[in-house]
């Protein structure tokens, strides 16, 4: 059995940054985790790449050799990645062992997840290949000081979850940026009753029944609960992260995966 998180979320939310944060946190509490680049518009990391999709297709070179813009060459690539990800992750799959723990860095545009059926045949793809596998879903922490973004982003991950149909961690990220931490309390676990009167205080009389409407969809899927994620405390990430790994089982078994840093330093 192996673990996958697949770390998705609109673009800049920090999904990179949370990846190294968590190579890190896992180094020093010697735990063997692998990330995996699945973004072929990255240009660089601050974590060791265990696999890199650049490698299969980069969104440098198919905008040079077929004179493709950005917008339209991540498509391409998207198209690309549909016929030939999962035979990809396969041939990576036989330098590791089948109990791994894989973070999937995934790229920033959400329509990815909604809209095009490539990372929902992924995903399929590494269920039959015997992973457990959660959707880690990052929200910046600054949506969250108004209603009308935080409704914006809650239903942007609603549409990955409905998607995907994974078990789905919502993290706020960025809480380092948050200076009055009172300000985010009422939206981490909110009321249906707090949203809709707030939305209905921002917007025009005639929006209110479209208001009703978006949280009673919300609510129905109770998902709009959020862990917040500071990443300069430890803590945090070790929540976070247990959070995570009960999802998905980990260390339910008993040969969890440690590393031999032992052995690493002799070689
Ligand atoms: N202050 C602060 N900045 C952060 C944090 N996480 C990420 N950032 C910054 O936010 C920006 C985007 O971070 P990335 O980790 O590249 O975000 P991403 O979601 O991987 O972005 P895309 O891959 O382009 O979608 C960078 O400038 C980061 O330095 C955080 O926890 N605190
Ligand atoms: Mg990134």
């Amino acid at each position: 059995m192996g673990y996958a998180q697949l770390v998705i979320g609109p673009a800049g939310s920090g999904k990179s940054t949370y990846c190294s944060s968590l190579y890190q946190h896992c180094e020093t509490v010697r735990r063997s985790i692998h990330i995996v680049n699945l973004d072929p518009a990255a240009e660089n990391f601050d974590y060791p790449v265990a696999m890199d999709v650049r490698e299969l297709i980069s969104l440098d070179d198919v905008m040079e050799e077929l004179g493709l813009g950005p917008n339209g060459g991540l498509v391409y690539c998207m198209e690309h990645l549909e016929d030939n990800l999962n035979d990809w992750l396969d041939e990576e799959l036989d330098n590791y062992l089948d109990d791994e723990y894989l973070v999937f860095d995934c790229p920033g545009q959400i329509e990815l997840y909604s809209h095009v059926p490539v990372f929902r045949n992924f995903v399929e793809h590494l269920k039959r290949r015997n992973f457990n596998v959660c959707v880690v879903y990052l929200l910046d922490s600054q949506f969250m000081v108004d209603v009308t973004k935080f409704i914006s982003g809650c239903m942007a991950s609603l549409s990955a979850m409905v998607q995907l149909e994974l078990p789905h961690v919502n993290i706020l990220s960025k809480m380092d940026l948050v200076t009055n931490k009172k300000d985010l309390d009422d939206f981490l676990d909110p009321e249906p009753q707090f949203l809709l009167s707030a939305l209905n205080q921002q917007m025009a009389p005639k929006y209110a029944k479209l208001n009703k409407a978006l949280i009673d969809l919300v609510s129905s899927y109770s998902m709009v609960s959020f862990i917040p994620l500071d990443l300069r405390k430890d803590k945090s990430i070790e929540y976070v992260l247990g959070q995570i790994d009960n999802c998905i089982q980990y260390g339910e078994d008993a040969d969890v995966k440690v590393r031999d840093f032992d052995q690493e330093d002799d070689d």
